[in-house]
C-alpha cells in the first residue's frame, strides 16, 4: 500500500461499553422502521471514510430513497466485520440540519457566518474567475490547495492542472513526527509500523506508548484481545489511566513529554548490561562503524564504503568485505586518525542517562524502568506501538521515534516475527501487505507547485499565497494557534471551501460549495480503497441530498469552467478502474465486476500470515543498516539522540510560573476529530466539551465538578465546564480535540495550542512537527 494518510471486533458486551455494538442489539432498535414499504427497499454496500482510520465496510438499507439502516458488511476475513456508533449515527447525521444545502456566497465579515444561497453556476464561475485572476497576477503557487484528512476524494488532479501549491497529508506536520525520527534510523519506509497487528499474538510483550488503541482504533480491539488471551503481556505507558491502560497488564504513568527520557534510560540499561542482540547488532546496524575523533564523521574509504575494524585481520575493512568479523567495541587508529566504534561512542554518550536520571525526569520509579527494560530486551520478541495523540505531538517528538526505533534495533526486534516498532494506532497496524495500485495519470506538463513552507507554518511565514481552496475543516483543525490562523485567513484575497457540514472553517470562506456525504453520489460507483489486505468498493447508497454534489463532480465541473476537464476521468468508475489497473499479482482477479458480485469487498491475493517488514534486514538507509548515529544532525548537537526538555510544557520554562498546567487534547471515541461534533445521537451521550482536571489542581483553584472554567494562556482561551477526575496525573488538564466552536461557552481549544516549530524539523522526512500537546495553560473558575 502506498504511504498515504487517507489510505489511511468480535463485538462483546465489554466492547459495547466504549462504542462498539453487536448487530443483535442494532436490529432490535431498528426493527419498527422496517415494517413500512418493504417493497421499495434496496441494499447497497459502501465503506466509511472519516479519519478514524477504520474504513469499516457497511451494508446499508435504503427505503423509499432514504438511508434507514447501517450494518457491518461481511468481510472475506471476518475479523474485520465491525461498525461503531459513529458509523451507525450516520443514519441521522446524513440528514443533519447542519448540512450545507446550496452553494453560498459570503455577505458578512469573514468569520461572521453570514451567507446567501447562490446557484452552482454562479458559485463555480466566481471560483474559476477568481482563481484565473489570481494565478494570472501572481502565478499558480499563489493558490494554496489542501484537504482535511477526513475527505475521501481530494481534488488533487485539479490542483496539478492549475499548478496550485498543494499541501498533501504528509506535509501537515501531524502524526509523522515519530515516523520522521524512525526514518533517521531505518530510512524511508512504506508503512510506519513494521509488523501487522495480527502479529501481536507472536509477541511476548507489547508496549503501547501513549496509545489509546481501544478508543482510537476501535475496530482493532479484537486483535489486542486476541494477543492478550494468547498470553502477550500488554503494557500501557501513558500519563492517564486510559481505556487501553485499564485493559493492559501494567500501566506506567509518566510525566507528559518525557518519553525520550524513558527510552534513553532503557537504552542505557541495554548497553551497560550488554542486553543487546550481539549478532543482530553486528550484522544489521551501524554499531561497528567507526566515528573519527577529528571531525565526528563516520570513516569511509576512497570508494565511499563504510569501514569497520575486522577482528580476523585486525585491520579496517569495508563493511561488506567477505570473511570479516566486525568489532563491535573498541578504539583504533586508521591512517593516523583516531576512531571508535559507533557502539562504543554510543555507550559513552548514554552514560549520562542513568536509570536514576530517567526516573527523575519521567517520574517513573527506577525499578519499574529496570524491570521493563529487562523484560523488553531479554524476554522478546517484543513490540513498541506508539500513539499519535500523545508522544507524537511534542516539539522534540522526532527524537522519541528515533529512540524507540534504536531500542528495537539494539534488541533485534525489527524484521522479527513478534517484534516490531512504529505507529500502533489509527488502525494503521492493519495496513499490511504492500500493494502497487494503478493511478490516474496526467500529461507531464501538469504538476502542483512545490510547497513553499510546511503547511502549519503558512500563517506566520512569508509566502506567495493569496487564495486558499480547501475541502474540510483545515483552518480549525490542522493549525495550532487559531487566532493567528484566522488573522492570516482574513488577509487572503479569496477563500473557497467544500464540505458537507457547516463546520467552523466554512465561516471564513467567500464561496462555500456543498459536498455530499460518502453515502451519496451521482454515479453508481463512487470510490475504491485498499485497506486491511482488502479492496473495498463504494457504491452509491442514496442520491445527493439537497443541492449537494460529490467532490468528484465538483472537481469535474470546476475543471470545465477552467477549460481543463478533458484531463479528468469521465466518471468515478474510470478512476476506480485506473486504480485497479496494475500488474501487481495481489490485485489479480479483482475487478469492478468481481467486486460488485462480492458485496463490494475482496481480499487481496496475499499470504495469510501477518505482514512483517524487513525480514531480510536490509533497510532504506544509505548504509542499508539501522543507523544509530547520524552526521546530518551533528550541527543540531544530536548526532546521537539527546534529552531535550519540552519547548513550552516544562517546569524548566519560566512561563510555567504563570501557566503551570500542561494541556493535552486526546482523540475522543465519540468523534473523528471535528467530524461527528454535531452527530445528535452521539450528543445524547456526550453533549458538551468537558475539561478534565485532577482533584488536587481543582481544589487549589476552588473549582467544583461541572463548574464553568476558563482555560487560557497568552495566545487565547476557551470556556466550558470541567470534570474532576482522578485517572490523570496532577499538573495536567485534558480536553478532547475536535469540538466545533459553538459547543464552547466562549473561545476554542485551538486558540491556546502551541505553534512553535523545531528548526531541525526541516531536515526530517515528513517535515516539522506540530506540537499541539507542548502547551501550557492556567485554569480559573468563571464567576457568575
Ligand atoms: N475515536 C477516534 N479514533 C481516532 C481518531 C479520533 O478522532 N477519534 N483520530 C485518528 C487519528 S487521525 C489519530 S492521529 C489517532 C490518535 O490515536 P492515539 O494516539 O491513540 O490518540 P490519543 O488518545 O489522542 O492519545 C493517546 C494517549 O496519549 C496519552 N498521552 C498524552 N501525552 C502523552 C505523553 O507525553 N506521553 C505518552 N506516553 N502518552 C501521552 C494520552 O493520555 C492518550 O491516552 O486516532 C485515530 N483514531
Ligand atoms: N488541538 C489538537 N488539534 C488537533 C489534534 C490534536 O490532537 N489536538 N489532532 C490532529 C490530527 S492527528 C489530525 S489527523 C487532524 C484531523 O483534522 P481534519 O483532517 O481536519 O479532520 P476532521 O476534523 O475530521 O475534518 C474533516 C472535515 O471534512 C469534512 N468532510 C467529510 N467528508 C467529506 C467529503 O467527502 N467531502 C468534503 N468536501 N468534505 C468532507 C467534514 O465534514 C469535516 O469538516 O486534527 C489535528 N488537530
Ligand atoms: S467511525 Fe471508524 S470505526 Fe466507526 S464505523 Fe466509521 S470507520 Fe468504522
Ligand atoms: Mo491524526
Amino acid at each position: 500500500m502506498e504511504i498515504s494518510r487517507r489510505n489511511f471486533i468480535k463485538a462483546s458486551g465489554g466492547l459495547a461499553a466504549f462504542g462498539m455494538i453487536g448487530t443483535g442489539s442494532l436490529n432490535r432498535w431498528i426493527r419498527p422502521a422496517a415494517a413500512e414499504g418493504a417493497e421499495e427497499e434496496k441494499i447497497a454496500y459502501t465503506f466509511h471514510p472519516p479519519n478514524c482510520g477504520g474504513r469499516c465496510s457497511m451494508k446499508c438499507t435504503v427505503r423509499k430513497g432514504k438511508l434507514v439502516k447501517i450494518e457491518p458488511n461481511e468481510w472475506p476475513d471476518g475479523h474485520h466485520k465491525k461498525v461503531c456508533l459513529r458509523g451507525l449515527s450516520e443514519v441521522e447525521r446524513v440528514y443533519s440540519p447542519d448540512r450545507l444545502k446550496t452553494p453560498l456566497k459570503r455577505v458578512g465579515e469573514r468569520g461572521e457566518g453570514k451567507f446567501v444561497a447562490i446557484s452552482w453556476d454562479e458559485a463555480l464561475t466566481t471560483i474559476a474567475d477568481k482563481l484565473t485572476e489570481i494565478k494570472g497576477k501572481y502565478g499558480g503557487k499563489s493558490i494554496l490547495w489542501s484537504n482535511s484528512s477526513g475527505v475521501q476524494y481530494p481534488m488533487s488532479t485539479l490542483a496539478a492542472l492549475i499548478g496550485a501549491q498543494e499541501h498533501g497529508a504528509l506535509d501537515f506536520g501531524i502524526d509523522m513526527s515519530q515516523a520522521g525520527g524512525q526514518s533517521i534510523v531505518m530510512g524511508p519506509f512504506n508503512i510506519t509500523n513494521t509488523n501487522e497487528i495480527t502479529d501481536w499474538v507472536n509477541s511476548n510483550l507489547v508496549l503501547l506508548v501513549g496509545n489509546n488503541l481501544l478508543e482510537t482504533s476501535l475496530t482493532d480491539a479484537a486483535f489486542f484481545f486476541d494477543a492478550k488471551e494468547k498470553g502477550t503481556k500488554m503494557v500501557c505507558i501513558d500519563p492517564v489511566f486510559s481505556t487501553t491502560a485499564a485493559k493492559c497488564d501494567q500501566w506506567i504513568p509518566l510525566r507528559p513529554g518525557t518519553d525520550s527520557a524513558l527510552y534513553l534510560g532503557m537504552i542505557h540499561l541495554v548497553l551497560n548490561n550488554q542486553w543487546y542482540d550481539q549478532e543482530y547488532v553486528r550484522s544489521y546496524t551501524s554499531a561497528p562503524f567507526l566515528i573519527r575523533e577529528d571531525n565526528q564523521r563516520i570513516l569511509r574509504d576512497e570508494g565511499n564504503n563504510y569501514l569497520v575494524w575486522d577482528k580476523n585481520s585486525d585491520s579496517p575493512r569495508p563493511v561488506d568485505a567477505p570473511g570479516i568479523l566486525p568489532e563491535l567495541e573498541g578504539e583504533f587508529t586508521v591512517n593516523g586518525v583516531k576512531v571508535k566504534t559507533v557502539l562504543t561512542a554510543f555507550t559513552e554518550h548514554i552514560r549520562q542517562y542513568t536509570p536514576a536520571w530517567a526516573a527523575k525526569v519521567t517520574e517513573i520509579p527506577e525499578e519499574v524502568i529496570t524491570d521493563l527494560t529487562r523484560e523488553y530486551a531479554l524476554g522478546g520478541p517484543a513490540s513498541i506501538q506508539w500513539g499519535l495523540g500523545g508522544p507524537d505531538k511534542w516539539y522534540h517528538s522526532d527524537t522519541t521515534g528515533r529512540l524507540a526505533t534504536i531500542l528495537a534495533g539494539l534488541t533485534g526486534n525489527i524484521g522479527r516475527v513478534g517484534g516490531g516498532v512504529g505507529q500502533g494506532t489509527q488502525h494503521v497496524t492493519c495496513w499490511s501487505w504492500v500493494t502497487a495500485m494503478g493511478s490516474w495519470d496526467l500529461p507531464p506538463e501538469f504538476a502542483p507547485a512545490p510547497a513553499e513552507v510546511p503547511f502549519s507554518d503558512i500563517p506566520t511565514a512569508s509566502t506567495s499565497i493569496k487564495a486558499f481552496f480547501f475541502q474540510g475543516n483545515m483552518l480549525h483543525q490542522m493549525i495550532p494557534d487559531y487566532n493567528t490562523s484566522l488573522k492570516w485567513a482574513d488577509s487572503l484575497e479569496f477563500i473557497a471551501v467544500v464540505d458537507n457540514q457547516h463546520c467552523d472553517s466554512v465561516n471564513y470562506a467567500d464561496i462555500v460549495l456543498p459536498a455530499c456525504s460518502s453515502f451519496e453520489s451521482e454515479y453508481d460507483i463512487a470510490y475504491l480503497i485498499n485497506e486491511r489486505n482488502h479492496i473495498l468498493l463504494q457504491q452509491k447508497v442514496i442520491e445527493p441530498l439537497f443541492e449537494s454534489k460529490s467532490d468528484f463532480q465538483i472537481e469535474k465541473e470546476l475543471a470545465q469552467k477552467l477549460g481543463l476537464d478533458q484531463y479528468l476521468p469521465e466518471t468515478p468508475e474510470d478512476y476506480v478502474r485506473a486504480l485497479l489497473n496494475s500488474p501487481d499479482p495481489a490485485l489479480q482477479g479483482i475487478t469492478v465486476e468481481a467486486l460488485k458480485a462480492n458485496q463490494c469487498i475482496m481480499r487481496l491475493n496475499v499470504p495469510d500470515q501477518p505482514y512483517v517488514a524487513y525480514l531480510d534486514r536490509v533497510f532504506g538507509t544509505e548504509s542499508t543498516k539501522l543507523e544509530f548515529y547520524n552526521e546530518l544532525f551533528l550541527e543540531d548537537h544530536c548526532a546521537f539522540p539527546v534529552w531535550e526538555e519540552p519547548n513550552e510544557a516544562s517546569p524548566a520554562n519560566p512561563l510555567y510560573q504563570k501557566y503551570p498546567l500542561m494541556l493535552g487534547s486526546p482523540h475522543a471515541r465519540f468523534r473523528a476529530h471535528s467530524t461527528f461534533s454535531n452527530a445528535r445521537w452521539l450528543l445524547q451521550i456526550n453533549n458538551e466539551p468537558l475539561v478534565r482536571i485532577n482533584p488536587i489542581d481543582a481544589q487549589a483553584r476552588g473549582i467544583q465538578n461541572k463548574e464553568f472554567v476558563e482555560v487560557f494562556n497568552d495566545r487565547g482561551s476557551f470556556q466550558c465546564r470541567c470534570q474532576i477526575v482522578n485517572d490523570m496525573r496532577p499538573g495536567m488538564v485534558q480536553l478532547s480535540e475536535g469540538w466545533w466552536s459553538r459547543y464552547f461557552q466562549k473561545g476554542d481549544l485551538q486558540e491556546v495550542t502551541n505553534p512553535n516549530k523545531n528548526p531541525r524539523g526541516k531536515k526530517l522526512l515528513y517535515g516539522p512537527i506540530v506540537a499541539f500537546l507542548d502547551t501550557l495553560v492556567e485554569v480559573k473558575k468563571v464567576e457568575g
